[in-house]
């Protein structure tokens, strides 16, 4: 009787066997003398719904990387732990009346489950979540860090408001500007609120980029978002009416628009000048019969979103009734206000040039402005459709005439007394959340500290530095970000966790405010300097914070739960373990999450509290996984596949493998069902091939030479196939590999000794055993029932064996080149002509045609000839 392959129970067993000793043959050493290697997740928010085909992808590349790893002996750290706070948890505590806390280990419990079941050898010792108080009081104290070095201030920020929720919902919320819940426009709110610095860390968060083997789009997308930009400031004087009688003289007034400018070699095609519809001059320089106009205009757009204002298709515009004088010729012309000009960057102020920049054109030609070319690739006068915005030769430009457009900048520059300038796109990151379920801010708020602090007007640099001193102020000392928010106090660090209080629910606001705001015996305290009443802040931070630091947080591992934060900080380990060797997750975190991560770690690097300069060496973005209908996966498309039900039919290993096999890890792909039950049935040959000839036993009693000696070149070429294929995470082509030589091995096994069988059959199981942990770890354990394939060492290749016998073919189809393929010396003609007519990439020119004649040069052409 042959036993079936039994997926289901095989699985439990090993995954119970795997659990022993709190998962002690996953854990990493802290100090072991083996070379580390840290392989982390990006870690997920732990849902009611559970994992998801997308999380299985990128979980199962770094499991199989970590156990092929492991058995080339490494020290691997591969942890796991929960990005838990944050608004899906928030609303479905409040839907259902229940504390976010008991959702988030429901969730948790449900989503832990998944990748135990699915075989994943993380390290559990390490878990934690970012919820838990024992993690997030180390949130407070970095956050508490930055306030102290003044990096911390309030800024007016804009929050998304839904006016029919009464809430503010973040970014992700929104759907095309609309609330995802109930489908109303939303509002832009100002809003006070906590901003971190990041500005001031644009520089070396753009420089450093070149440390990284990150993905070339990724960074990319980081030195967008950062948007250095390199050109000058230079100031126009303005011109206003006299308010009371229009058209009469001219008043001079000692008013100036500063602008920035990548382009100043342009000035004197600078026809009008345009202010954002906030900038401040606005209400000073507009005419009493343009004031109605402006007035409309501006709230119109004011509570636009940014995206919206840049990406507007028809230009809009007012006149305010003033002029401005241009440096390099001394011309009146006029200023305009459009919401294609921004407040928050650089200035908020242009010098329009129509002639050579297409928005300035689009608006010169709707309001009739004039367009004035001062920049030709010829040296020539031309009747311009359309902006010219390529360097050239300088015309119309007075003393400049002539001069190469790269060579006048900075002379004209002096010229008109304009500045260099640097400008980021990248903003302070506003670091508050108006939300229950998220990090408490350790801050309180104290009258009577701000009226001494207030009283005291000490001047002190804003800029942040490493080595900032205290202030005192009669018997209380303060930090700088104390002086620098007056008021505002931290909390002592032996108060933290600041913990959230522990109601049974809570409700939301209609405020706008948090609803730690109406938790009153909470809000009250007193302040920790001058023991006066003060309140607590109620705002939250954001979801984030939590995930800026979390890969030292696995790194501290048990040093976490140290009760002294100095004791606790164990730079040693953190040495030991980071940076991180290898980083996979998506792609929708290749900027914010990493530019966080990124800024929070340069930050401890100036606080000596860590050694590298990067937290991440190597990044890989795992593709989308699309439904099977090639459309991203979504309940309303009924599309969505469920892992659990999948393992349930066919198993987890065969899971894994199937979503390996789908293409290349960063590549998007479609789900394809058909395909899993193809995989399946490779899992159960594989099976069959050690139990079925196992039970039969018909081995034969000496092996035939030939064969044995080409199914050990096939294996030492399989060997050397995965284990390249595997280091560079190529899984898929590493799969394809482990099939062929498993197709030799069934076809042959009964052809050699029961000896030699076991003897590549060992060797094949460990091959394998990334891939497929469960299935490999039975069948090593029945052919070897006194060893663990976990703790076996990865096969090595023979480079003899592996180098004389392969040739590369070149296969052409008519004389053209169609493929390639690379296959053994020692297959028979016949067999190397038909894998070649079987490549897909020559099967098609095949397809209906008769092949007239087969041109076969030995290693290396085949030529297919037919009719054309
Ligand atoms: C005159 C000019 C002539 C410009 C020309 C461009 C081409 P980046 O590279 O993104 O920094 N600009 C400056 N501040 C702006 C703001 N707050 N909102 C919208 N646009 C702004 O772009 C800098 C250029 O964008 C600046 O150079 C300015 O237009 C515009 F042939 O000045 B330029
Ligand atoms: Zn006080």
């Amino acid at each position: 009787m042959t036993k079936k392959y039994d997926f289901s129970r095989i699985e439990k067993k090993w995954q119970k066997i795997w659990s022993q000793n709190n998962f002690k043959l996953w854990q990493g050493t802290d100090f072991s003398k083996k070379k580390k290697h840290y392989v982390l997740d990006m870690f997920p928010y732990p849902s009611g719904e559970g994992l998801h085909v997308g999380h299985v992808e990128g979980y199962t590349a770094t499991d199989i990387y970590s156990r092929f790893l492991r058995l080339n002996n490494f020290n691997v750290l591969h942890p796991m732990g929960w990005d838990a706070f944050g608004l899906p948890t928030e609303n479905y505590a409040l839907k259902t009346k229940t504390h976010p806390e008991i959702i988030t280990k429901k969730s948790v419990k449900k989503f832990k489950s998944q990748m135990q079941s699915l075989g994943f050898s993380y390290d559990w010792t390490r878990e934690f979540s970012t919820t838990d108080p024992f993690y997030y009081k180390w949130t407070q104290w970095m956050f508490l860090k930055m306030f102290e070095k003044g990096l911390v201030f309030r800024q007016q920020a804009f929050i998304n408001w839904c006016p029919s929720c009464k809430t503010s919902l973040a970014e992700e919320d929104l759907e095309n500007g609309k609330c995802e819940r109930c489908g109303s426009e939303i509002e832009r709110k100002p809003l006070e609120q906590w901003s971190i610095k990041i500005t001031q860390y644009a520089e070396r968060l753009l420089n450093d980029l070149k440390y990284l083997n990150w993905p070339q789009n990724v960074v990319e997308m980081q030195k967008d978002w950062i948007g250095k930009s390199t050109g000058y400031e230079v100031k126009f004087k303005i011109i206003t009416p006299q308010q009371d009688s229009l058209n009469q003289n001219d008043k001079e007034t000692n008013l100036e628009v500063n602008v920035f400018t990548t382009r100043i070699d342009t000035i004197f095609g600078a026809t009008y000048l345009v202010l954002a519809p906030e900038h401040p001059l606005v209400s000073k320089i507009t005419a009493i019969s343009n004031k109605s106009k402006v007035e409309n205009y501006v709230n119109q757009v004011i509570n636009k979103p940014e995206l919206l204002r840049t990406k507007e298709k028809e230009i809009t515009g007012v006149f305010t009734g003033s002029f401005g004088v241009n440096p390099s010729n001394n011309e009146r012309i006029p200023i305009w206000i459009s919401e294609y000009v921004l407040m928050n960057y650089a200035t908020g102020a242009i010098m329009a040039v129509p002639a050579h920049d297409e928005r300035d054109f689009k608006f010169a030609k709707k309001f009739d402005l004039e367009i004035r070319e001062v920049i030709s690739p010829d040296g020539q006068n031309h009747n311009l459709e359309e902006p010219y915005i390529g360097e050239g030769i300088l015309i119309n430009s007075g003393p400049f005439d002539r001069l190469k457009s790269t060579i006048a900048k900075d002379k004209i520059a002096n010229f008109v007394g304009a500045n260099k300038k640097v400008n980021y796109k990248i903003k302070d990151w506003v670091f508050a959340r108006q939300r229950f379920w998220g990090e408490p801010i350790p801050l309180v708020f104290c009258p009577h500290c701000k009226q001494l602090i207030e009283n005291a007007n000490l001047k002190i640099d804003e800029k942040f530095s490493k080595n900032d001193v205290q202030y005192k102020i009669g018997k209380y000392t303060y930090s700088k970000g104390e002086i620098l928010n007056p008021g505002w106090i931290a909390l002592k660090i032996n108060k933290l966790p600041l913990t959230l209080p522990k109601v049974k629910y809570y409700k939301q606001t209609t405020t706008g405010k948090s609803p730690l705001a109406e938790i009153e015996n909470w809000v009250e305290t007193t302040c920790p300097k001058c023991s006066n009443p003060a309140i607590r802040e109620t705002d939250t931070m954001p979801q984030w914070a939590g995930s800026s630091w979390y890969y030292l947080g696995y790194a501290l591992g048990k040093n976490l739960k140290v009760k002294d934060f100095n004791k606790g900080w164990n730079k040693k380990v953190i040495d030991y373990w980071v940076p991180v060797d290898l980083y996979v997750g998506g792609v929708e975190h290749a900027t914010r999450h990493l530019i966080y991560a990124r800024f929070w770690h340069k930050f401890l690097y100036d606080l000596g509290l860590v050694s590298s300069l990067e937290p991440f060496e190597r990044l890989v973005n795992q593709g989308l996984i699309l439904g099977s209908d090639n459309e991203k996966m979504s309940k309303s498309k009924g599309n969505v596949i469920n892992p659990d039900e999948i393992i349930k039919q066919y198993g987890a290993d065969t899971l894994r493998i199937y979503e390996m096999f789908l293409g290349p890890l960063e590549a998007v792909k479609p789900w394809d069902t058909k395909s899993i039950i193809g995989v399946h049935r490779f899992l159960n040959r594989v099976w069959n091939l050690v139990i079925v000839n196992l039970t039969k036993n018909s081995f034969s009693k000496v092996s035939d030479k030939d064969i044995f000696k080409n199914l050990k070149i096939n294996l030492h070429k399989t060997i050397k196939k995965v284990t390249e294929d595997t280091n560079n995470l190529k899984f898929n082509t590493a799969i394809s590999a482990l099939m062929e030589l498993e197709n030799e091995l069934t076809i042959n096994a009964l052809k050699i000794s029961k000896k030699d069988f076991k003897e590549l059959m060992k060797a094949y199981l460990i091959l394998l055993y990334p891939f497929a942990p469960h299935i490999s770890s039975e069948l090593f354990q029945i052919l070897n029932p006194k060893k663990s394939i976990d703790n076996q060492v990865w096969p090595k290749f023979d480079a003899k064996l592996v180098k004389e016998t392969e040739a590369n073919y070149a296969i052409q189809v008519n004389g053209k080149l169609r493929a390639t393929l690379t296959i053994s010396k020692s297959l028979a003609q016949e067999k190397i002509i038909k894998k070649a007519q079987e490549l897909k990439e020559v099967k098609k020119w095949l397809e209906n045609k008769t092949i007239k004649k087969i041109i076969f040069i030995k290693d290396k052409i085949i030529n297919f000839v037919i009719n054309s």
